[in-house]
């Protein structure tokens, strides 16, 4: 055994010790610009001092500690929880709150604001944490799916009504708060890969509405399913999802190519009430 390779394997070992992470979660509120420039008010949480226009989605492993620390500096008071882990209780306006969080479990998370239900979580205050298995070395893609009701922003954020679930028509349609063709440009949500190589997609609704992503080209393997237990290990082109729901979904592609994957409800391929943006994407497949 030469030194190199003693090297490597302490540095291997090392790698999979767990890991403390500290994390700045900013509660802000600011305006989002959709795809066709129209612009709505909305709320996120993320770690950027700036505003963003989609809450981080966060990809942690088991094991790691994780000192949270979420700062509200929104004019409203907010709280925070990530199912299955923590509820941070109430927020004041300018307030915030710290607190350690031993990653034990692994899976698909979604944090949110729990106050005001379910219109502060819509505008915006939800997102996706993924704790992997330390053993997880799978490439992984996330599609954090949201509709957007362009009159309900406005209603919510100024308070000048609240509105009613059975008036909701949302009119826009993003995958990580962004619109076809803009989600193609982003690595965490577009699929590129190599005929015969698994890849993984963490799908997670924090929406209001029902989904059905419907991939052209391939079948997935349902590899998780927090809500319809019964299609875990099913093999399928079309996949049911609603709210508050995550599916994990497994592809080997068989074969190259650009393939479509897009909502088969297709009011959400539109932004605006033009087709066809909204949630579609495309997968790049190479030989
Ligand atoms: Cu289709």
């Amino acid at each position: 055994m030469n030194k190199l390779f003693i090297f490597f394997v302490l540095l291997k070992a090392t790698s999979s010790f767990s890991a403390t992470i500290d994390v700045r979660l900013i509660i802000q509120n600011g305006t989002r610009t959709l795809v066709d420039g129209t612009q709505v008010l909305a709320k996120t949480f993320s770690t950027s001092t700036s505003f963003s226009e989609n809450s981080d989605t966060f990809i942690w492993s088991k094991g790691d500690d994780v000192n949270l620390k979420v700062v509200n500096l929104d004019t409203d008071a907010h709280s925070f929880k990530i199912d299955g882990y923590i509820d941070f209780g109430n927020i004041p306006a300018g307030d915030s709150i710290e607190q350690n969080i031993q990653l034990t479990t692994a899976g698909v998370f979604r944090y949110y604001d729990n106050s005001n239900q379910p219109y502060n979580e819509y505008v915006g205050l939800s997102g996706l944490i993924h704790i992997k298995e330390l053993t997880d070395n799978s490439t992984y893609f996330y599609w954090d799916l949201r509709e957007i009701d362009s009159v309900w922003n406005a209603e919510i954020i100024s308070n000048s009504a609240q509105p009613t679930l059975t008036d909701y028509e949302p009119d826009y349609f993003t995958v990580n708060g962004k619109s076809h063709p803009n989600v193609n440009g982003d690595p965490i949500a577009r699929p590129v890969g190599n005929v015969g190589q698994e890849f993984k997609i963490v799908i997670l609704n924090n929406g209001l509405s029902i989904h059905s992503m419907h991939f052209h080209g391939y079948h997935l393997t349902i590899e998780d399913d927090s809500k319809k237990a019964i299609n875990i290990g099913r093999s399928k082109d079309t996949f049911p999802i609603y709210p508050s729901e995550y599916l994990v979904l497994s592809c080997t592609p068989d074969k190259p190519g650009e393939y479509p994957v897009h909502d088969h409800n297709l009011a959400a391929v539109s932004s605006g009430q033009v087709y066809a943006t909204g949630m579609f994407l495309t997968l790049n497949i190479a030989p």
